[in-house]
């Protein structure tokens, strides 16, 4: 077994938690493309009893974005909602969870429309400011979760000055990483409790598979986790586990990449006429720009605009492009643009969504790693 612990992080997305196959040598670890596994007497086995427990190539998997977030434990998910789902699942009925005004939509529907039912509360805070959250802090609180940078408003929240919060109130403080990736931000350096990935996005990184991941250091919770996990089931298969093995090996070059074309898409249309506003960590004038600095080591790849125009003229741009597609998700090598409001946000009510930002003319914008001459010139042209 290699020390990826001194390995700095593009070692580690390239070698932690992989060693060659002990049978062939073959040097990427194989698919097992298995349910069950024999025993040779009841108990006795390799350490792998039934697939949906554990899989080896699962396992190597988990070992390396634990590696990349400098975690102890890692549990992948077939989804980033299964992810979700797997800490909600550790609160009881009368529990109360502190979030932001600001979360992907899918997060947002969970929380109300499937974990409320069951006597779980929700309340959703402009955590731009940090203080806001104790007034909402009662003897039932229990979670604080946030996301950051947020999706698709690009709020960036303290994660240290949340953990000390959390920490002073005894609250499980739980990120969402997803619009960072572990190449720009790691939340438990900054003192979380978990941070969650949905694994589709930069990690995968090739728009080609569904998965989350949970990463964290504490036994305790990693313990009613992993039980939650098998328990409850939503676990990813082998050949998805591959190829998020794969894409892995080049996140942080990929990263690289996002961001240096993300700050060019968002320098070009900060100054089009036919943008009335802006969302993008990196500008000096953005609300948190200081804290983004603190708690990230770049801007990233994603960036939103408010279209000057109505609706029809909002579609009518989003429909123009020749290099970004137009659609859901983000984080893959090729440039997406999204309407939120129509799209990845459309179970947030009209009002709660238009209060932090997401109106009609709002356009997101996952930039990839093409060549960005292309990607401006698409732009230009989309937007003339
Ligand atoms: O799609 P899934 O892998 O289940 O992940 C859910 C999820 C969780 N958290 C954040 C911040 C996300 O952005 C997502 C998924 N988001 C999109 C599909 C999107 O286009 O915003």
């Amino acid at each position: 077994m290699k020390d990826v612990t001194k390995f700095k992080f593009g070692t580690k997305a390239i070698h932690a938690g992989q060693e060659p196959d002990p049978t062939t040598g073959a040097i990427m670890t194989p698919i097992f493309q298995t349910s069950t596994y024999v025993q040779k007497s009841p108990g006795n086995h390799k350490g792998y009893a039934y697939a949906r427990g554990k899989n080896p190539t699962r396992t190597a998997l988990e070992k390396n974005i634990a590696a990349l977030e400098d975690a102890k434990y890692c549990l992948c998910f077939s989804s980033g909602m299964g992810a979700v789902d797997a800490v909600a699942k550790l609160l009881r009925p009368g529990d109360e969870v502190i979030t932001g005004n600001d979360l992907y939509g899918g997060t947002y529907r969970m929380f109300t429309k499937v974990f409320e039912p069951f006597g779980i509360k929700f309340h959703f805070v402009d955590l731009k400011n940090p203080e806001n959250i104790t007034a909402y802090i009662n003897k039932n609180t229990k979670l604080l979760w946030i996301e950051t940078p947020t999706n698709p408003t690009m709020q960036i929240i303290d994660i240290e000055a949340c953990s000390v919060i959390a920490k002073k109130n005894n609250l499980i403080l739980a990120v969402d990483n997803t619009f960072a990736s572990p190449f720009l931000q790691n939340p438990l350096a900054l003192g979380a409790d978990i941070i969650m990935h949905s694994v589709t996005k930069y990690l995968g990184g090739h728009s080609d598979v569904i998965m989350g991941a949970l990463c964290l250091n504490s036994d305790s919770l990693y313990e009613q986790l992993a039980f939650i996990h098998n328990s409850c089931g939503a676990t990813p298969g082998p050949m998805d586990s591959f190829l998020v093995i794969r894409g892995l090996k080049t996140l942080h070059i990929r990263m690289e990449r996002h961001c240096y074309n993300g700050r060019k898409v968002a320098e070009y249309l900060k100054s089009h006429p036919k943008i009335e506003k802006i969302y993008w960590p990196g500008f000096i004038d953005h609300p948190n720009h200081e804290i983004a600095k603190k708690q990230m080591h770049d801007f990233g790849g994603m960036v939103s605009v408010v279209i000057k125009g109505d609706k029809e003229e909002t579609f009518r741009i989003a429909s123009n492009f020749q290099v970004f597609s137009l659609a859901e998700s983000l984080g893959g090598v090729e440039s997406l643009v999204n309407h939120p409001a129509t799209m990845t946000h459309a179970s947030i009510p009209k009002e709660e969504r238009e209060r932090v930002g997401v109106v009609d003319s709002l356009l997101r914008f996952s930039v990839g790693i093409e060549h960005i001459d292309d990607l401006l010139e698409d732009l230009k042209q989309a937007l003339s």
